[in-house]
């Protein structure tokens, strides 16, 4: 049986848990990690030294790292769907995957840590103003790609979507200034329509930090 290690609320861990449905892989996740605790017992070092969530473990694999975890489920039970075989679309979503994780990633965690997870007297009011003014930038390079295709990497959901797709939802609950990107907003609605996506992925995020410690622990 697939064993995950990481609480719900871990957009780490939603990367996992969302693409072990979507390959329809069963699999028992325990609940490590933020309020929860147990990321810095020695067993768990054992497991990953970064004391970190998620945590896979797959027979005799156990490994960290959310976008290498989804890779190996891909690359393990999803070779032609969540894993492209044709060699220009699995360049694209490893692409997608890649630039996503260092661009937008960065910019949308400020805002959520900082409106969300700080207390007021903690916010940094000039880090959200800087990632409010460079993310329409990125999210317009986004919106160029799904121009001309469904999804990032073709006609069909892949590994390429699975970053995005989970700040997407986090960021879209923020109240920040969004731009107009008509092509993200189909590919979100669509991503929308997925009962894996509504399951693990559409949860509460909550607008400060009590919110989200109740939300945590309500998740699981
Ligand atoms: N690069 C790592 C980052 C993992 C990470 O930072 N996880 C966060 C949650 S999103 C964490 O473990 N925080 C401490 C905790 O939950 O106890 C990955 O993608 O797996």
């Amino acid at each position: 049986m697939i064993e995950v290690w990481g609480r719900r609320s871990s957009s780490n861990v939603q990367k996992v848990v969302w693409a072990l449905d979507e390959l329809g892989l069963a699999f028992k996740r325990h609940t490590v990690g933020g309020g929860f605790g147990g990321v810095r017992d020695p067993s768990y070092l054992k497991m990953n030294p970064n004391g970190l969530v998620p945590v896979l473990q797959d027979g005799d694999i156990t490994m960290f790292e959310s976008n290498a975890i989804v890779r190996y489920l891909a690359a393990r039970y999803g070779e032609g769907s969540l894993r492209p075989s044709e060699p220009k679309a699995l360049a694209l979503a490893e692409q997608w995957m890649e630039w996503q994780q260092l661009n937008v990633v960065p910019l949308i965690s400020t805002i959520f840590w900082n409106q969300v997870r700080s207390p007021p007297a903690q916010r940094n009011d000039k880090a959200i103003a800087e990632s409010n003014a460079r993310l329409p930038g990125l999210l317009a390079i986004a919106d160029q790609a799904l121009k001309s295709s469904q999804w990032f990497a073709g006609d069909r959901f892949t590994f390429g979507d699975i970053v995005l797709g989970v700040l997407y939802w986090r960021y879209s609950c923020l109240d920040c200034p969004k731009p107009d990107t008509p092509n993200i907003k189909r590919w979100f609605a669509a991503l929308k329509e997925r009962p894996a996506y509504q399951k693990w992925i559409m949860v509460q995020v909550g607008s400060n930090p009590a919110e989200w410690t109740a939300n945590e622990k309500a998740l699981g």
